[in-house]
């Protein structure tokens, strides 16, 4: 294990530019369920009931249940060693960005800079009829009305996250593209396996970047990276960062 983590470490000792992808095994040391793999949330609930746009026309009731659910889980959640490196690495050098698929905000909790957050906040709202309002935040748990109404057309609301079957943010999905123009990009804790974040790992190969992984297990990313470390996040990134403050 030391030598892959040397080796990670002197790549960044090298890099001016350096792009963090997180997805939820960052967030897993906090208390925050993962979706996919061993106690996952795709465990026990089904995407296509609770994740998508077509879910919540049908249901919006049990829909925004399970996110009060969630709210309520990550309200008691702190950041981890994890999120705490990758913010500090983001405070200390404006070329560090990261961008992350979660919607818990640990990463802002934490204090990071240039935070692209593909798939939005669980602790924002937008309105469901898209009346024009734009996306507040509101992290009251639980909300005042079951389901959320919107604050200005009084209509429905909805979490502000991306279900799937819907389009990301081109300003986020621009500013992610951007950053994959980099000398080291790392894909940590997440399965690697829902696009348009799964194909960053790729595009940033493509610009000339050093790519690696951090994840407990093997992912389709795997083998697309220069180096893949398997094992926990909130324990590598904390020895990664102790290698680059021992020797210049
Ligand atoms: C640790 C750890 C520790 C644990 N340390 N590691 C066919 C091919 C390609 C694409 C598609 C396709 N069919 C449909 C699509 C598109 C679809 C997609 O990608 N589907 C795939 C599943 C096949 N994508 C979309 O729909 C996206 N929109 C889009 O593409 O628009 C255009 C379009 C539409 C329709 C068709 C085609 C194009 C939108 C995706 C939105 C995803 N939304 C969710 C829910 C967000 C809201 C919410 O949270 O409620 O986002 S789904 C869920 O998955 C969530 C996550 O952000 C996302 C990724 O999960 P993540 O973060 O990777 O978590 P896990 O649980 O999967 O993995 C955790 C990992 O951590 C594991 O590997 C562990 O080992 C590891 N780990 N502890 C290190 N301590």
């Amino acid at each position: 294990m030391f030598h892959v983590i040397e080796r990670l470490a002197e790549e960044l000792r090298r890099a001016r530019r350096v792009t963090v992808l997180t997805g939820a095994g960052v967030s897993a040391a906090s208390g925050v369920p993962t979706f996919r793999g061993a106690g996952g949330l795709w465990g026990s609930f089904r995407a296509e009931d609770l994740a998508t746009p077509e879910a919540f026309a049908r249901d919006p009731r049990l829909v925004w249940e399970w996110y009060e659910w969630r709210r309520a889980k990550i309200a008691s959640c702190e950041p981890n060693a994890a999120h705490e490196v990758l913010a500090r690495w983001t405070i200390e050098s404006p070329h560090h960005t990261v961008i992350t698929q979660n919607v818990d905000d640990l990463h802002v909790r934490a204090g990071t800079q240039r935070l692209v957050r593909l798939h939005g906040s669980i602790w924002e709202l937008t309105c469901w009829n898209d009346c024009g309002a734009p996306r507040w935040r509101d992290e009251r748990v639980p909300l005042p009305a079951q389901p959320a109404t919107c604050t200005s057309c009084g209509g429905l609301a909805r979490p502000a996250v991306v279900w799937f079957g819907e389009s990301l943010s081109s300003d986020d999905v621009n500013a992610a593209l951007a950053a994959c123009s980099c000398d080291v990009f790392m894909t940590i804790g997440t399965s690697a396996l829902v696009y348009p974040a799964a194909g960053l790992v790729q595009h940033a190969t493509a610009k000339g970047a050093f790519t690696a992984e951090i994840n407990l297990e093997v992912t389709p990313a795997s083998s697309a990276v220069d180096l893949a470390i398997q094992g926990n996040a909130e324990l590598i990134l904390p020895e990664i960062a102790a290698h680059l403050l021992k020797r210049v």
